[in-house]
């Protein structure tokens, strides 16, 4: 049974959830696929392309069986056409075949991949193509380390990544960005967002990047995620005892020098609400997992999301209005 959403949060009326929602599911998927989530986005060569999370099983044995990766073409950014076949789809034992979680990024004309997978902990993993076929794999780090994003503009001469490893104080870890020369060598790793509540008011647990960043005239508008755990929820989705709300945020980076966060929203802007984002038909619902934010040349902001780690959505804003929610930090 599904339960009632907590009312303290609001998604922000800045935001529109499209009428098309959901835009992505696992039916939409020729080949074995479960559910569809957590995707990456970008534009490139005139047509929008994502890749998408598949979990793959037995959602009625309430059972999952693997992991793949999902690559779809779109003209509007809102009907998709999935490839026939998942990415890396002959070598099902590479790492990149189970990456999750996919971010993408266009960066002087090649797309950048960022993800991570299961090897003795989480590690996070960088890959770059020109045509989503033939995969350049650039970095594979250490445990622990997920949900990094890479920026779509060198600055300073460098590539310049968000990456929030799980190191620190229980569950709350911190946001940090790096840089590189190539984006196969990290480095000057600086705490960025501290996961404190006086930066966060609304998360009291994790916390990370969300999707690359775009640049704005007021600096670099970076959607965040956050959680807020209460153990008196249980059961939410069909995963078992589920107790967390994902929800999105939104900072605010120096245009110059992206090391300096210079805005902040102290509430989250996007909050589970409809029943795709919350019924118990979800494998863990009440969450929303921002991969991907596009800004059109309107203005507008694409914002697509995972959402009850089930479907995939989008929401749309105008980057103004959420720029006005960042307050000075
Ligand atoms: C995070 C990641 C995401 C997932 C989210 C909610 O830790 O694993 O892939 O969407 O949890 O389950």
């Amino acid at each position: 049974m599904s339960q009632t959403a907590p009312i303290e949060w609001k998604t922000d009326p800045a935001i529109t959830r499209h009428p098309d929602n959901p835009l992505l599911t696992a039916e939409d998927v020729p080949y074995h696929a479960t559910l569809v989530f957590n995707a990456g986005v970008c534009k490139y060569e005139g047509r929008y392309v994502m890749v998408f999370r598949n979990d793959y099983g037995d959602a009625d044995a309430k059972r999952l069986d693997g992991v793949n990766q999902g690559l779809a073409f779109s003209e509007d950014g809102v009907k998709w056409d999935v490839a026939p076949k998942p990415l890396f789809h002959d070598q099902p034992d590479h790492f990149m075949y189970r990456l999750r979680d996919a971010r993408l990024t266009v960066l002087e004309g090649k797309v950048y991949m960022t993800g991570w997978f299961n090897r003795r902990g989480v590690v996070a993993a960088t890959a770059v193509t020109d045509d989503f076929e033939r995969w350049e794999i650039l970095n594979v780090g250490v445990p622990s380390n997920r949900n990094h994003v890479i920026f779509p503009e060198r600055v300073g001469g460098k590539l310049i990544r968000l990456e929030r490893p799980f190191v620190g104080r229980h569950d709350r870890f911190d946001t940090y960005i790096s840089a590189s020369p190539d984006g196969r060598y990290w480095g000057d790793h600086e705490l960025l967002l501290p996961n404190d509540e006086a930066f966060l008011p609304w998360v009291n647990n994790k916390m990370g990047p969300a999707a690359p960043p775009v640049k704005t005239e007021k600096g670099w508008l970076a959607v965040i995620h956050g959680v807020d755990i209460d153990p008196a929820r249980k059961g939410w989705g069909w995963s078992g005892d589920w107790p967390k709300r994902y929800s999105a945020g939104l900072m605010l980076l120096d245009r110059e020098n992206p090391y300096k966060l210079i805005g902040l929203c102290r509430k989250p802007v996007l909050v589970p609400e409809p029943e795709y984002e919350y019924e118990a038909k979800g494998y863990r619902d009440y969450v929303i997992f921002p991969g991907a934010s596009i800004l059109e040349d309107s203005g507008e902001v694409k914002i697509y999301y995972g959402a009850a780690d089930t479907v995939e959505c989008l929401a749309t804003a105008h980057v103004d209005d959420l720029l006005a929610l960042c307050e000075p930090v």
